[in-house]
């Protein structure tokens, strides 16, 4: 037996309670690349001034730098004044102030980690957050030191565009044939934020006038064969500027604002300043090769990364411990810039879709940790749900608690505060208390316990009396020890209907439960009520009632809030799917089939076509396996597949009518109404696909489509229930047509997951594709991604648990950060029965038993002990 814990010694732990300031601040920094694939120089020429007295050496951080020379005050460093350990070198007994100049070589070819300075089909680019600076040179690569930056840049004329934070200063022709490029951005900032692309490429551009009157100039760069794929990025960016001005009165700083797609990502997109990076398919859009789904992410993350120019560039985060500082708070900007752009009761169901599947499973899982981390091993396994998608929940809580002036005024006071600051998440809600006179101590149990706290509700109604008592009960987190539990301040909004009516009899109120009881009364409630409760989510708790079939029909039928609808039908779902696992052969209550019919039929529903098709979605295998403890995942996708079938029959006159009165006529248009229309008519071709062959229709539709999304559509249903051959025939003609990457992926992932024909062996096939590439993030989580998260059927088994950790280490030695994301679905063995636990966890062992990267290493080890 391998001792693991030899072989991966125990990596070094960042706690925040140790956080020191840092001894000097960096005044200015002048960094010159000579761009080369296999030999880049940087030369770094800095200035330094003491500001901790008594410190005498400088401590910078750097990895995989080849060290050509250090000088202080143009004095070569003797090699003993140095000490390299780990990522950083110490420089003794340097002066209280003084230039620094530092020359190191790089690689960019050979890094595979994309991070750092690295090549994307030849392009150079940069990634730098968290710490990716340290791979080009030494320096601080923490966020709360800030400078202004100057970046020269020199490369062969193959690269004729060199990019860089802030204003080109400069741009020439050197003697010697190459080019040279000077940008300087005047915004002081932390290194993360630091950008530089050199390439051969195209780009679109266009101006927005700020509310000041000022002229910005905008850019897309792209590849050359993908610029008739930038139109609606651009047109997104200009929405979301106008937006921030309009709803945060934030304008933007700089003259210029670029983005630039490139292919090699990984992640969505990157928020340096004034250079925005992005995965391309996080950009690139047309209506041939991007689904409505793709159009919708390109403008919520075109937004996102443009709000970070205030909301984590102008004002930056002090540690990586203030992580959701930058992000909660962006992502909340972006789901309401989504919201007024598209529809509101839509994109919140989705959020509480994503999050409540997603977010809810990693808060009871190894890796849950709060919203402010108290520590880390590898700050890259941190960018997760609970920092974005909570952290965002918790500002949305926040606003909720203020109302949208004072919150408004509490952004402010917050921006104008500590503009050019490196902050803490305490002083952004300590700006929302000034505004407000609120306390938040409570408040802040949000940010420090992990796991998500349960809710339960009781309710009697004296008929005869009119009395209505509600009783909230807060309950600790699973994963918390009951004992150093406290109560969470949580905003409870809720309304009262009747049952029969939908009449409202208490109207929407906002409850701040603060106690781990509270009960509230209600005076002259007539007829029958039935709670809607959490409206919207009004806080991410997990609600724990066990509410009668009758209630959830009323909310289901009449309640106003889109989201508590959509959650009625879903816990009509679950708790139909639970009697199925009982007995597989009990028939699906017609109460529920009913139901789904007079939706269909609601004239109402008929307005809001992409809310029907949310309530028409059966719930993920992630809540599923949360309510049905131990979850046996194949059990539940036969029992999830039976209610699907019993749906199909039980509204099967629908269907057909559905699908062709809700698709959209005429030029195809990524807005939200055509975008909800065809949601809903794909969904109701799936469900006519499961009572009557549909081959004819499909082939129509997939061959006179105008755009991917109706295509794309033709191809998925054909894969799961067309007669073979056509079913093959629309995969070839799809995968032929696929000229893009971003179709190729779709591609891809469809033919991971679809319940046919995705059999261990075809994903084996796919990584041996000859457009599959091990070193592209976006091809692996289309295949390898897709596999484990989407294709319970072949991955939950003894050789699918082993073709995920053998492609898990494979990729460890190339990408640590994308090994360490894969390997997640193994890391939830606990969820499950004890059937699939041990295999599970004998592929776990193997992977912890080799040679891995810290980020590896800190999942893994999290997860078994
Ligand atoms: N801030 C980046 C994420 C960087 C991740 C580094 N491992 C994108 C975003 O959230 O906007
Ligand atoms: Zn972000």
């Amino acid at each position: 037996m391998i001792d693991s814990r030899a072989m991966n010694a125990a990596p070094n732990t960042t706690r925040l309670a140790e956080y020191e300031r840092f001894p000097y601040t960096v005044e200015s920094v002048d960094l010159t690349f000579d761009l080369h694939p296999s030999e880049t120089h940087v030369r770094q020429i800095s200035t330094w001034r003491k500001i901790i007295p008594g410190v005498t050496s400088l401590e910078l951080n750097g990895k995989d730098l080849k060290r050509i020379s250090i000088k202080i005050d143009g004095e070569l460093v003797d090699e003993s004044r140095l000490v390299e350990i780990d990522e950083s070198l110490l420089i003794r007994q340097v002066p209280d102030a003084f230039t620094l100049e530092v020359v190191t070589q790089i690689s960019p070819e050979a890094n595979t980690a994309l991070e750092g300075l690295y090549l994307s089909n030849g392009m150079f680019c940069t990634q730098c957050e968290a710490e990716g600076f340290r791979r080009i040179t030494y320096y601080p690569d923490r966020p709360d030191v800030m400078s202004i930056f100057t970046t020269r840049i020199i490369a062969d004329p193959g690269y004729p565009v060199l990019l860089s934070n802030g204003n080109l200063i400069s741009e020439n022709q050197m003697e010697d044939g190459r080019r040279e490029a000077v940008w300087q951005d005047p915004f002081p900032k932390p290194c993360y934020l630091f950008a530089l692309v050199g390439g051969d490429l195209a780009v679109e551009r266009d101006n927005f006038v700020t509310m000041s009157g000022r002229e910005i100039d905008l850019r897309i760069y792209v590849e050359k064969k993908d610029l008739n794929r930038v139109r609606y990025a651009l047109e997104s960016l200009k929405r979301a500027m106008k937006w921030d001005e309009n709803v945060y009165g934030r304008e933007y700083d700089l003259d210029i604002f670029m983005i630039v797609a490139v292919s090699h990502f990984n992640m969505g997109a990157m928020e340096n300043k004034g250079l925005n990076i992005f995965n391309s398919s996080c950009v690139l859009a047309s209506p041939d090769a991007a689904t409505d789904q793709a159009f919708q992410r390109i403008e919520a993350i075109v937004a996102h990364e443009y709000f970070h120019n205030w909301s984590g560039n102008r004002v930056t985060c002090r540690d990586w411990f203030q992580l959701s500082l930058k992000e909660g708070f962006t992502v909340f900007r972006d789901s309401e810039f989504s919201a007024d752009t598209n529809s509101r009761a839509v994109k919140r169901i989705q959020d509480v879709n994503f999050l409540r599947s997603a977010q809810f499973t990693e808060d009871a899982g190894p890796t849950a940790h709060p919203v402010q981390p108290l520590e880390y091993q590898e700050i890259s396994n941190f960018y997760t749900l609970t920092i974005y998608e909570k952290g965002a929940e918790v500002v949305r809580m926040i606003r909720t608690l203020l109302g949208p002036e004072l919150f408004r005024q509490g952004s402010d006071l917050y921006f104008d505060r500590y503009d050019g600051q490196a902050v803490t998440i305490q002083e952004f809600v300590g700006a929302m208390a000034d505004v407000s006179g609120r306390d938040f101590r409570q408040f802040m149990r949000w940010y420090e316990q992990p796991g998500t706290p349960r809710l339960r509700v009781y309710m009697s109604h004296g008929s005869a009396t009119g009395k209505l008592t509600i009783q909230f009960d807060q309950k600790a987190p699973v994963i918390a020890e009951t004992d150093s539990h406290e109560p969470y301040l949580i905003p409870i909004s809720y309304q009262l209907i009747d049952r029969e009516s939908g009449q409202i009899l208490v109207p929407e109120t906002l409850f701040e439960l603060s106690e781990m009881s509270t009960t509230v009364t209600h005076e002259n409630v007539t007829g029958v009520p039935v709670i809607s409760l959490l409206r919207g989510l009004s806080a991410p708790v997990r609600l724990e009632m066990t509410r009668p079939v009758a209630d959830l029909i009323a909310l289901a039928r009449f309640d106003d809030d889109g989201v508590s609808r959509w959650d009625a039908i879903q816990d009509l779902y679950i708790q139909s799917i639970g009697q199925l696992l009982k007995d597989p052969t009990s028939p699906v209550d017609q109460a529920l089939i009913d139901l789904v019919c007079e939706l269909i039929r609601d004239p109402q529903m008929e307005q809001d076509p992409a809310c029907l098709a949310e309530m028409l979605a059966l719930p993920q295998d992630n809540i599923l396996w949360d309510v049905f403890q131990p979850a046996d995942p194949q059990a539940i996708l036969s029992a999830r597949k039976h209610l699907r079938q019993a749906l199909a029959d039980g509204a099967s006159k629908y269907w057909k009518i559905l699908f062709e009165t809700m698709m959209p006529e005429g030029p195809y248009q990524p807005e939200a109404s055509a975008i909800g229309r065809r949601s809903l008519a794909v969904t109701a071709l799936a469900y006519l696909a499961k009572i009557e062959p549909v081959d004819t229709i499909l082939e129509d539709l997939f061959t006179n489509a105008s755009n991917l999304t109706e295509r794309f559509a033709a191809y998925r249903i054909a894969r799961s229930d067309a007669a073979p051959e056509l079913s093959d025939a629309l995969s070839q003609k799809f995968l032929d047509g696929a000229d893009t990457d971003e179709v190729l992926d779709l591609w891809l992932s469809t033919e991971a997951t679809n319940e046919r024909t995705a059999t261990i062996e075809r994903v084996r096939e796919l990584t041996e594709h000859e457009r599959f590439e091990w070193t592209n993030p976006n091809r692996v989580r289309a295949v390898l991604g897709a596999f484990a998260n989407r294709n319970v059927e072949a991955f939950y088994s003894a050789d699918g648990y082993r073709m995920l950790a053998d492609s898990v280490l494979k990729l460890d030695a190339m990408n640590p950060q994308i090994a360490a994301r894969l390997v997640m679905p193994l890391c939830q063995w606990a969820r499950f029965g004890p059937s699939y636990q041990d295999k599970i966890k004998s592929e776990l062992r193997r992977i912890i038993g080799r040679k891995l990267s810290k980020d590896l290493v800190e999942i893994v080890s999290k997860s078994i002990d």
